[in-house]
């Protein structure tokens, strides 16, 4: 894919050239001004806890409670929060991009599908689904899994939050990487550039000639690898980008 030509009609700095594919990441910044709160900020879910305690195989097999209602207490606080003109934003982009579009998503909240999206990968998996640790089977989660409740195939009560931890395989790999080798855009929303794979995506998306915007409230561990970057709260930078890209795809055809 050659890379954006100077002319190519563009959007401050983002320049498109030919198909205009998308490719979005987005990580906890993106539902921060929804009440949810990041990992890494002051104030951030890690700050109660240590990772190595609620966030990984290990700290599940030795204090599995711990881990439940951690995992609980989050899907809880998630139900009371609303999407915000970021989440509905991007919405308003697939709409007019369709499946140029993918959202990949390195959060668990369900904001970006109350937002109106629905083409979106959960890498890190889905705080409303539960995995039985029996059978396999995923599931919509019912109950506060604390309550123990029986997975709806085996009827065992062993099921773990569906949740991609540290150490374990993130979901979607393939297609993401697909995504990424096409897309002609590659923009990176509220993450921190901190946990890997995700943080390595836009170098992926570079090689493959993509332009890259990196839309976050202040300077993340990534931001020199990105084209092109534009610093506030998500729920300004995001819609005023999403309208430039939208103009743009619409004075092309
Ligand atoms: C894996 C789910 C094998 C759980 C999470 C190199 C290659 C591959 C792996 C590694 C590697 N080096 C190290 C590793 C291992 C590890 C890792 O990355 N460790 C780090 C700590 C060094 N990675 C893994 O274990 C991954 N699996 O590697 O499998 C493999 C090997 C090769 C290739 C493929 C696979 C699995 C990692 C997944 C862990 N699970 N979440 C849960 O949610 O509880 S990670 C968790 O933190 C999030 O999901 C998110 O992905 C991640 C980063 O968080 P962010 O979303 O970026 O949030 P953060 O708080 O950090 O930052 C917030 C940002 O928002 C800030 O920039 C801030 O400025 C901005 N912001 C704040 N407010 C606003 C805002 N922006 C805009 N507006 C605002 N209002």
């Amino acid at each position: 894919m050659p890379p954006p030509e100077a002319g190519d009609a563009g959007i401050g700095g983002t320049r498109f050239n030919g198909g205009m594919r998308l490719v979005v990441l987005t990580g906890a910044g993106i539902s921060a001004e929804s009440g949810v709160p990041t990992f890494r900020d002051a104030g951030g879910l890690w700050d109660g806890h240590r990772v190595e305690d609620v966030a990984t195989p290990e700290a599940f097999a030795r204090d599995p409670e711990t881990v439940l209602r951690f995992y609980d207490a989050r899907r809880h606080a998630v139900a009371f929060a609303d999407p915000n003109p970021a989440h509905l934003a991007l919405a308003r982009l697939e709409a007019v991009f369709g499946e140029d579009l993918l959202v990949v998503t390195q959060n668990i909240d369900d904001l970006h599908e109350r937002g109106g999206s629905r083409r979106v990968v959960h890498m890190h998996g889905e705080l409303l689904r539960a995995r039985c640790t029996a059978c396999g089977a995923a599931s919509s989660v019912t109950a506060p899994l604390i309550e123990r409740p029986p997975c709806p195939r085996c009827g065992e009560r062993m099921l773990r939050p569906d949740v991609v931890w540290f150490g374990e395989m993130p979901y979607g790999l393939e297609a993401i990487d697909e995504a990424l080798l096409a897309c002609d855009v590659f923009v990176a929303i509220g993450t921190s550039g901190a946990v890997h794979p995700a943080a390595g995506f836009v170098m992926t998306a570079a090689a493959a000639g993509a332009h890259t915007v990196e839309l976050n409230l202040a300077a993340s561990e990534i931001t020199p690898l990105f084209d092109e970057v534009r610093h506030g709260p998500a729920t300004i930078v995001v819609p005023q980008w999403v309208d430039e890209a939208i103009a743009t795809r619409s004075a092309r055809e």
